[in-house]
């Protein structure tokens, strides 16, 4: 007579769990694999991005011969008269470069240093942008990946693509753990930077210099614009006034890009965007995502430009105001703009080394800077839902499938003999088959997921509510966090867990689900059962649950840090955003 199979029992599940590097090793990472140069989609054409450089090459020789030849008639000669550069009506600033203007501008620059490679190197763990709330195969209008294989399964990991260490932070492949400390720690000490240039700006003349006053800045910045291109360059004031091209450039990118920035940055949080209900379902996060990745491509084409204009337009005056303060003609301020090179430089070489040999340093540093703000967002029920006809045509498939005896024995018989375990600090510890689950009151709900790679999907999912099973096994006051462990293993070898705080399992839409789209949850999605916590991101949602197990405590399981990709992938066990 064939025996039942047993569930397994915790201690098992527990030794099945396994320790994890606190750095990254080069051999023993994801293997690398190389993205293509970046291509836009203009309608079903793909064009290779590399052809903006000989066209703008090409596309500035013209116009410097367009704009010489405009200003020999008389017409052009005489607007530029009326309109020199500078618009004529605007206000002058009295104060200078005062000190605290130039230690906001050196730390600007510091901070977007790590912010724009660390946001590069996010990207490069779904290289590809879309416009729609999905990410159906083919509707992207950007991507510097090939297109999606297929008759395969190619799930989103695979699709990760590498970034040098020199480009990205820390570089390498699916390294976006460490990267997402990196962006949203020094993120946060950027706003605040950003906040009190705001407050100074506004308690001094200084936004003088930034916002435009007139009208007459759009022909004054026109008039630059022509003078610049005919490299005949118009006469600066900078200490006092801004020329009208400055001030556009340098209002959009400080009132706009940055805010844009985000906004759109804080939109592609699954908490966030559930909390504010419909904005959220019309600001999608794909939409959100590639509006960011617009404001980036600002920043990076304005420092670009901003920085060779330093040089052009006369470095010594440039630095003697930004980094001395002075408005004279000594080189005072050269030498310290070389040394606040020197200082760019060295950061850039060392953060990829110092993360790639200091993971679990930076992981904790991250956590540390902004974990609270996980913390509270984790608080917000998520209640957000969606239509059916927002179900997603398609849904990447994630993670590392089951690969063993026990599991195919499972599939075979249609998963009759699989029971979930529950166990730990509970009054009533129970084994629940699947039968036993549908028997209990059903949940349907519409919701998107967030994968912390970028890609999203809606779908529908159906399934007990994790309260119902609470209410069943009845946590001791001790109980602090559900573990659930996986029937599968993770990418790295030892069985893929996760750990999340009880408070998630009471919100409304935390659900164990065994059907997606009306039908029972396919292998590939998570079969028999899969968590949804809508309020985190996808990682935490364990596929294939073998058991959960309540704990007050989670640091003597695996590597301590919460979760399988916590351990091996230097995620935050806290990942509402
Ligand atoms: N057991 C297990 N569960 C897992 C994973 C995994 O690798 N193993 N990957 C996670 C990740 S990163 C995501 S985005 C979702 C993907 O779910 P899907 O395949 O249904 O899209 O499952 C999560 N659950
Ligand atoms: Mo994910």
């Amino acid at each position: 007579m064939p025996t039942t199979p047993q569930p397994p029992r915790t201690e098992t599940l527990r030794a099945s769990l396994s320790d994890a590097d606190d750095r990254i090793r080069l051999n023993h990472w994801m293997a690398p694999q190389q993205g293509i140069a970046p291509r836009i989609r203009i309608g079903s054409h793909w064009f290779n991005t590399l052809w903006a450089l000989p066209i703008g090459a090409a596309t500035l020789l013209c116009l410097i011969a367009l704009t010489q030849s405009l200003r020999e008639l008389p017409g052009v000669e005489a607007f530029i008269r009326k309109h020199p550069a500078i618009a004529q009506s605007a206000p002058s600033v009295d104060s200078g470069f005062p000190w605290w203007l130039q230690l906001q501008h050196f730390l600007n620059m510091f901070f977007m240093l790590f912010i724009i490679r660390a946001g590069l190197q996010i990207l490069a763990d779904h290289p590809r942008l879309y416009w729609g709330r999905d990410c159906t195969p083919g509707t992207d209008w950007f991507r510097f990946q090939v297109p999606v294989p297929k008759g395969r399964i190619w799930t989103a990991k695979d699709d990760s693509v590498t970034l040098p260490t020199w480009l990205g932070i820390p570089g390498l492949r699916h390294t976006l753990g460490l990267s997402r400390w990196w962006h949203f720690s020094v993120n946060l000490l950027w706003l605040i930077n950003g906040i009190a240039f705001y407050a100074l700006l506004f308690s001094t003349d200084q936004w003088r210099r930034l916002v435009p006053m007139t009208w007459e800045v759009f022909p004054a910045a026109l008039s630059t614009a022509i003078q610049y291109a005919s490299l005949n360059f118009p006469v600066d004031e900078g200490w006092t006034r801004y020329n009208g091209l400055q001030q556009l450039s340098y209002f959009i990118t400080v009132f706009v890009a940055a805010p844009v920035s985000i906004v759109t940055g804080l939109m592609q949080s699954p908490a966030i965007s559930n909390a504010f209900g419909w904005f959220g379902r019309l600001f999608n996060r794909q939409a959100m995502r590639s509006v960011h990745f617009i404001a980036f491509a600002w920043f990076v084409a304005f420092i670009l430009a901003h920085g060779a204009m330093v040089f052009v337009t006369g470095i010594r005056q440039n630095t003697n105001h930004m980094f001395a303060g002075v408005d004279n003609a000594s080189w005072t301020g050269f030498p310290l703009f070389v040394a606040a090179m020197a200082i760019l430089t060295v950061a850039w070489l060392v953060v990829s080394p110092f993360t790639i040999r200091h993971a679990r340093l930076v992981q904790r540093a991250g956590a540390f800077m902004i974990g609270w703000i996980m913390g509270l967002a984790e608080g917000w029920d998520p209640r957000s839902q969606l239509t059916k006809k927002d179900i997603s045509p398609y849904f990447w498939p994630n993670g590392t499938m089951p690969d063993s005896k026990e599991f195919d024995e499972l599939v075979a018989d249609g998963f009759a003999s699989y029971r979930l375990r529950i166990s730990g600090l509970v009054e009533a510890p129970r084994d629940f088959s699947l039968a036993d689950l549908k028997a209990m009151a059903k949940q349907r709900q519409i919701t998107t997921h967030f994968c912390i790679q970028g890609w999203s999907g809606v779908a529908e999912w159906g399934g007990v509510r994790m309260r119902d099973i609470l209410d069943l096994v009845k946590p001791t006051p001790e109980a602090r966090y559900a573990v659930f462990y996986s029937l599968a293993d993770g990418a790295d070898g030892g069985r893929y867990y996760d750990v999340h705080k009880i408070e998630n399992m009471r919100h409304e839409l935390t659900i164990l689900a065994y059907e997606m789209n009306g039908t029972p949850v396919s292998v590939l999605h998570g079969a028999p059962l899969r968590l949804r916590c809508e309020n985190e991101l996808g990682f935490k949602m364990v596929k294939w649950v073998a058991a959960i197990e309540f704990v007050a405590d989670f640091a003597d399981l695996g590597a301590g840090q919460g979760g399988y990709n916590e351990d091996h992938e230097f995620y935050g066990y806290r990942m509402p955003i």
